[in-house]
């Protein structure tokens, strides 16, 4: 039994583990959702070394669901792990799920941070055995155990609160409660805003463990690395925080993509060089996705002001402005001309910017909204 964190790691890396797991026709996975932040990190991996810890014989591959490439995008999650002396190389990504599925005749997967499994997984998931969320209950995969989907300020609280015994006898409840606590002082703001009973609970737990960490200086080194864009192309920007979503009802389909920005879109636009390479950057975005609509939601801090805006885009025709329309009220969108979009609008592509000013509606929010106005714009 590897008691380390780092040393549990490096045993699912080890040959052994991966001539042992080659024998059995199934594997097991937990994984965190498309976006990879830190929540669904620390949740993935949290998971994993309980489930470790509690059964050495019954492995649990932890997977961040997104191209290995990417993981630098994420410093927040970098440096934390670097901290905890976890490398890249010691993690697994989308590659390796995919390689797994040539491998394995099927492979179960527990999902953490998401509870409904992912357009791009799809194919390479067969079941689901298991969902620790804390996004809308999809009501899916009814006979999964565990099967917790509660609202609290982050994931990684119910993580916590699902595996507290395991964590608190390991030797690695220091690394682990760093890890899930850098994700709930990431998802509450430093436990100030969408903090739930969960949050506070799992918060009094980790200062128990963690005496001596200065809490405050934690959350905002994560904040400033989590903002920290340098060295990042508007592209890469688009794919930092990316998620995708379907939609559909009898005879219609909606595959959307939403990509978050903690910068205003002008920000976008300058670093762009022009407003029209910023357009062009966006419709290339859209297209590589696939999507056939393609969203950035920006959300920052304006002085004392925290501000939101929303710009869309597709090369669907009446569609887009209909569920628009429909969530109009709700999200309480006023035109935002600075950029131009009306001119780039066309009839053949639909491109607007919107001011949110129901600041209150992040994309966890906004997401079931455009579903609702989807159907109703289709007429389901
Ligand atoms: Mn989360």
């Amino acid at each position: 039994m590897v008691n380390s964190f780092k040393g549990f790691l490096q045993l699912l890396k080890s040959e052994k583990v991966d001539g042992n797991l080659a024998k059995s026709s199934v594997l097991r996975v937990v994984c965190g959702n498309e976006a990879a932040d830190f929540d669904s990190v620390a949740s993935a991996l949290t998971y994993a070394f309980c489930s470790y810890h509690k059964d050495p014989n019954n492995l649990v591959i932890p997977i961040i669901n997104i191209p290995k490439a990417d993981l630098r995008l994420r410093k927040d999650v970098v440096r934390t792990l670097g901290k905890l002396h976890i490398t890249e190389d010691l993690l697994f990504f989308t590659e390796d799920l995919k390689r797994y599925k040539t491998r394995y005749n099927s492979i179960s997967a527990v999902l953490v941070d998401h509870n409904e499994i992912e357009i791009a997984s799809k194919d390479l998931i067969s079941n689901v055995v298991g969902i620790i969320d804390h996004h809308k209950d999809e009501n899916l995969y009814l006979d999964a155990n565990p099967r917790i989907v509660k609202t609290t300020g982050s994931c990684s609280s119910l993580v916590f609160d699902f595996w507290r015994k395991t964590i608190f006898n390991s030797n690695s409840a220091k690394e682990l409660a760093m890890l899930l606590m850098g994700a709930a002082l990431l998802d509450t703001s430093n436990f100030q805003y969408k903090v739930e009973e969960p949050d506070l609970r799992a918060l009094k737990c980790y200062e128990e463990i963690l005496p001596d960490l200065d809490r405050e200086e934690y959350y905002t080194q994560l904040k400033t690395d989590k903002a920290n864009l340098d060295g990042l192309s508007v592209k890469d920007i688009l794919k930092k925080d990316y998620k995708e979503f379907i939609f559909e009802s009898a005879d219609e389909k909606l595959v959307i993509g939403i990509a978050s920005v903690g910068k205003p879109l002008e920000w976008l636009c300058n670093q762009c060089g022009s407003r029209s390479e910023f357009q062009q950057q966006c419709i290339e975005a859209q297209k590589e996705h696939a999507v056939n609509l393609f969203a950035i939601m920006t959300a920052w801090q304006d002085g004392h002001d925290f501000k939101r805006q929303i710009l869309v885009m597709s090369p669907l025709k009446d569609q887009p402005e209909k569920i628009i329309n429909a969530v109009t009220n709700d999200l309480k969108l006023k035109d935002f001309d600075q950029l131009d979009a009306k001119s780039f609008k066309n009839e053949h592509y639909y491109f607007n910017a919107f001011q949110q000013l129901n600041v209150a509606a992040s994309r966890k929010q906004v997401v079931p909204l455009l579903r609702d106005a989807f159907h109703y714009a289709t007429g389901k």
